[in-house]
């Protein structure tokens, strides 16, 4: 029987592509550069399965296409806001996500930019590199302690959990969340959560605001220039999740007036467009989306795309469906 035949988006890591070939006819978007809007319409006609990732929009228009191949679509990451899931289902196209296996990577990551910016880790290292260090003083870049802060989580799933454990357990951090769909009160006693009522408290009452909810359309400018006000001067927000969960122009307002004391970026509204103002703020941390960019992470994810999509064409029901 022949492989089904699967198209790749961009590279993954090797060891993942070479496992890719033994079970299906792969086609691997050599260059790595992102599909066009044209390509990914082919693409869909030509193979059974596409693997897509964070910069390839799987809109409506693209799920037009004809005549219709593809019957899966297994997604390179735990997000999936870059397909319209309403329209790969009305074409009979199942889609899969990648949970769990970055829910560290991604922790970790939020953790090092809320410390990166409290303690000015960015600007030491440019002021380092810059040979404008002239020697230790008393006064030098003092920055804001984050050991037992209280840190304000706006979602308390897979990430947030984790940032939580970390936060409370590693930095003795007084840890708040708030989410919809919160876990159960025995999960929340083990990360160390107390759960609040509205977003409304996380922002008017943290030193730190870390962002863990996924991008909905109810989500989108949820950071605005109004919860933005209602901040302490002195708090940060860390973003991990996706960049259009914040006005990134009521954000650098925000920081250029000193509304909020700084921000931790790993996602921006236009990626990978950054506006200008941010790129001369010494008060962010502005890094390329690098959540879940870890050897071990990034191959897991592979790992866990090539497994569903096995199920898939065995018959059977994929684990990390989502639509
Ligand atoms: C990925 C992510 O780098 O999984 C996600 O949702 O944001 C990142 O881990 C990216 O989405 C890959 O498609």
């Amino acid at each position: 029987m022949s492989k089904p035949k699967v198209i790749v988006t961009r590279r993954w890591p090797e060891a993942v592509e070479e496992a890719l070939r033994e079970h299906f006819d792969v086609e691997v978007r050599v260059d790595d550069k992102p599909m066009s809007k044209s390509e990914l319409m082919d693409a869909l006609t030509r193979a059974d399965a596409l693997f897509p990732t964070v910069t390839d929009r799987i809109d409506a228009e693209v799920l037009n296409s004809e005549p219709m191949r593809c019957r899966l679509i297994g997604n390179f990451g735990v997000g999936f806001n870059n397909i319209d899931t309403d329209a790969a289902k009305s074409r009979g196209i199942v889609v899969t996500n990648t949970p769990d296996v970055l829910t560290h990577a991604t922790a970790d990551l939020a953790m090092a930019l809320l410390l990166a910016v409290a303690r000015r880790v960015g600007e030491g290292e440019r002021h380092v590199r810059s040979k404008a260090w002239t020697g230790w003083r008393p006064t030098h870049m003092m920055g804001t302690q984050v050991t037992g802060k209280r840190l304000g989580l706006i979602g308390i799933g897979r990430i947030g959990g984790a940032v939580a454990k970390k936060a409370s357990h590693g930095f003795d951090m007084n840890v708040q969340a708030y989410d919809p769909f919160p876990p159960s009160a025995d999960r929340l006693k083990d990360l160390g959560v107390t759960l609040v009522d509205s977003p409304k408290t996380i922002f008017e009452t943290s030193d730190f605001v870390s962002l863990h909810c996924p991008a909905t359309p109810e989500n989108r400018h949820l950071v605005n220039a109004e919860r933005l006000a209602s901040m302490n001067p002195a708090a940060f927000l860390i973003n991990t999740a996706r960049g259009d969960i914040v006005d990134e122009a009521a954000l650098v307002n925000a920081l250029q007036s000193g509304v909020i004391a700084g921000a931790g970026l790993d996602v921006f509204e236009q990626e990978p467009k950054v506006t200008d103002e941010l790129l001369t703020m010494d008060n962010v941390v502005l890094l390329p989306h690098l959540g879940s960019a870890t050897t071990e992470t990034r191959e897991a994810m592979g790992f866990r795309v090539l497994k569903n999509a096995r199920a898939f064409f065995k018959g059977e029901e994929p684990n990390d469906r989502v639509a």
